[in-house]
């Protein structure tokens, strides 16, 4: 009997589940900007994708049989939810099981932005360190102010570690959470005030898109940091830029940027910026698990029906 299709739009490593799903489905990969076969499309069931796939509505109305979506990441903003949802299209992701090492990034981004530890690589790298001439003195960590901005499950993970630093913590979100102690800013703005550093770490998507804007750079000031391991969407990038040419922004540490794999060459030419592709989740053990995850919302799919980490709708609540 002819299986249906798990149309794989990502090149996938090996993993002990694949054998089982691979029972189930014919695993078809294919780029979602090529065309696949009308044959093969017609018995798409699932599609298997990153975070960062875009998934249109046009690109699933090429599917006629399509039932689920499975991301392998936790962010869904590159998903047409709203046409998955009048599609009847099931949509998972991997929560939790990468929340630990993106917040591990984020801290190396802000001990590494706040010391200038790349830019002192780069500086004795070239050569440049002498008996004479030491390195600029940068600003410490330990103790300062920690804003976070979205405090969501991996936003959590940041804050837990702030206590080894010995951090004040405030967080801002659309509303104050119930179950955590943490001081609550109902002002963006004045988070970004009272903050020395702000890191990003709320959903991508229309809700959030130009969140952090020039008044609340502005707000987080001269000496401020801004670290943003969420979403390019969620920074006014060409903002950013400005306020760091300009010296209005202390420094930046950013794993995201508004059109990936393209970081504009002004950022690129900034010494107080630290740089990094993307990779907050990229660790062999993270993404094992997240493919796990991932694989194991397949098999559930196939066995029950339903997707064992499900993404709300848009006009559904999202999980806390
Ligand atoms: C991506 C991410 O999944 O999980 C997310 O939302 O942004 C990352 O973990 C990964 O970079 C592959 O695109």
């Amino acid at each position: 009997m002819t299986r249906p299709i798990l149309l794989q739009l990502v090149p996938l490593p090996d993993h002990p589940a694949l054998q089982r799903v691979d029972q189930y489905y014919e695993r078809v990969l294919n780029d979602e900007t090529q065309p696949l076969p009308d044959a093969l499309a017609q018995r798409v069931q699932l599609v298997l994708a990153t975070a960062t796939t875009p998934i249109t509505a046009a690109f699933m109305d090429t599917l006629p049989a399509l039932r689920g979506i499975c991301n392998i990441g936790v962010g869904f903003d590159a998903i047409d939810r709203s046409h998955a949802h009048q599609r009847g299209v099931a949509v998972s992701n991997t929560p939790d099981v990468l929340n630990d090492c993106v917040a591990d990034l984020a801290w190396a981004l802000m001990l590494d932005t706040a010391r200038r530890v790349s830019a002192a690589d780069r500086y004795v790298r070239a050569g440049q360190w002498t008996h004479e001439h030491g390195f600029p003195l940068s600003t410490r960590v330990s103790g300062k102010k920690l804003g976070i901005v979205g405090l969501g499950r991996i936003g959590q993970a940041i804050a837990k570690r702030a206590s080894g630093f010995d951090m004040q913590l405030r967080y801002h979100n659309r509303r104050p959470r119930k179950d955590i102690s943490w001081h609550y800013e109902p002002s963006l703005i004045e988070l970004a005030h009272w903050a020395d550093i702000l890191v990003v770490a709320a959903v991508g998507g229309d809700e959030t898109r130009g969140l952090i804007n020039r008044a609340v750079l502005d707000a987080l000031g001269t000496r401020g940091i801004l670290i943003n391991i969420a979403r390019g969407s969620v920074v006014d990038e060409r903002a950013l830029v400005q306020a760091l040419q300009e010296g209005r922004l202390g420094g930046a540490g950013l794993d995201v940027f508004e059109c990936e794999p393209q970081v504009p060459a002004a950022l690129r030419q900034l010494d107080q910026v630290v740089l990094t592709p993307h990779v907050a989740s990229a660790t062999h053990e993270t993404r094992a698990a997240m493919l796990g995850l991932a694989l194991d919302n397949i098999l559930h799919f196939q066995e029950t029906g339903k997707l064992l980490t499900p993404v709300p709708y848009p006009t559904q609540k999202s999980p806390a």
